[in-house]
């Protein structure tokens, strides 16, 4: 048979139709769940520092400012020193240009598990913040997971800073007996502290898990909370439908808090918090389930319900919030940042992201940034010097900064 282009064409067309089904696979799947394949994982983090072009033309240089295992946050002190938790339940103190941090007593017990990126795990110390009035009051917040018989709890506690360790810590908000999970907070404009509730049960009402809350600085409710005067709620809901939060971060001029939230297999967000909204979890989401299937069945939607301002799909597992609003790094100023802790779930390949938003918070670009270095960015930070600290929870973890390349 002579063969002319129309046949070749025909041949070609039948050839990847019967390819089709064979182009797909079949992976090891544990717990419904595809087990995640770790050829990039376990790159171990060279010693910096690190130089970078960026896309707004302003070089950077990455350092590494001190070894931790596994830390899941960092805040500062007034001195200048940080303090950072770590998933192991430890509390460090950093002072200015050391890279040996020192172990601060006082905190909570804690209870982990697993390792980080596998279901199942637990966290111990999962958060750090300062009480707005800190220069008067020394409170330092602590969001955690406690043993609880065989099992854990979370909760969030507050202590007082010494000046070397932490004193009279007991807590201001405990989840339900067993229900664990991670928790992490913020201090809204009004003093008013927020915090993730832990766990899942999403549009249940009547618990915390899967809704981000209101608390008082003592734990007491506030009396304008949008559920204050249900009779059925959990009166310290503010939002619901929520999967994981990995981070809330306060509005430098409007005030609002917003979150970072983790989809499965796909449909990681960014949310502007309104009092009393829903953000859909578990009924609709712009990702996939972890086997494969679209997280509403039959597409991606996010119809009815409070949209993101911003989503990825695939998944980068976001994590870290910081509206940058310094003057050290000049041509980021008024970026929104986020940490990830994986892409399109393959272990190291976290990273940081910057994304642009114009004067109506809506989109213009993203940059992914210090993708090479294969870490799981957990806390980004803006530091008292205008630069920027990153806390990578991983083994061999690391407190990242980030300088203009031309500074000493
Ligand atoms: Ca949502």
């Amino acid at each position: 048979m002579r063969v002319t282009a129309k046949t070749t064409v025909c041949a070609g067309l039948l050839a990847l139709a019967a390819g089709a089904a064979q182009a797909q696979r079949t992976v090891p799947m544990a717990n419904g769940i595809p087990v995640a394949p770790t050829g990039v994982a376990d790159n171990p983090l060279p010693e910096g520092p690190f130089t970078y072009r960026t896309a707004e033309q302003m070089d950077i240089r990455v350092e590494v400012l001190a070894r931790i295992e596994y830390p899941m946050a960092l805040t500062f002190l007034p001195d200048r020193s940080m303090l950072v938790v770590t998933r192991k339940g430890e509390l460090f103190q950093l002072a200015p240009e050391s890279n040996t941090p020192r172990t601060v007593a006082g905190g909570p017990p804690a209870v982990f598990r697993g390792e980080s990126g596998a279901s199942g795990n637990w966290h111990g110390y999962m958060n750090v913040a300062l009480h707005p009035q800190f220069a008067s009051n020394g409170l330092v917040y602590i969001s955690y997971n406690t043993p609880d018989g065989g099992g854990r709890r979370a909760a969030v506690g507050r202590g007082r800073w010494t000046g070397s360790a932490i004193e009279g810590f007991s807590d201001v908000w405990q989840a339900p007996s067993g229900a664990g999970g991670l928790v992490v907070m913020t201090f809204g404009k009004d003093g008013t502290l927020f915090l993730s509730g832990a766990g899942g049960d999403s549009q249940n009402m009547s618990i915390p898990g899967g809704k981000i809350l209101r608390l008082n600085d003592d734990g007491s409710i506030p009396s304008d909370n949008p559920f204050a005067r249900s009779a059925s709620a959990d009166k310290a809901i503010y939002t619901l439908g929520h999967r994981g939060a990995l981070a809330l971060a306060v509005h430098p001029t409007t005030g609002a808090v917003w979150q970072t939230e983790n989809g499965p297999n796909g449909g990681d967000e960014l949310n502007l918090l309104e009092p009393g909204a829903n953000y859909g979890w578990p009924f609709v989401s712009l990702g996939r389930t972890y086997p494969g299937p679209w997280q509403r069945g039959d597409r991606p939607s996010h119809e009815v319900f409070e949209p993101p301002v911003a989503y990825w799909t695939p998944a980068i597992a976001v994590s870290g919030l910081m509206f940058y609003t310094g003057d050290a790094l000049p041509k980021w100023k008024g970026d929104v940042f986020v940490g990830a802790l994986r892409t399109g779930e393959i272990p190291g390949t976290g990273h940081l992201e910057r994304l642009v938003f114009n004067e109506n918070m809506e989109e213009l670009r993203r940059e992914i940034l210090l993708w090479d270095l294969h870490q799981r960015v957990r806390d980004v930070k803006q530091g008292p010097d205008g630069y920027i600290y990153l806390a990578t929870e991983q083994k061999d973890g690391a407190i990242l900064r980030i300088v203009p390349a031309a500074s000493k």
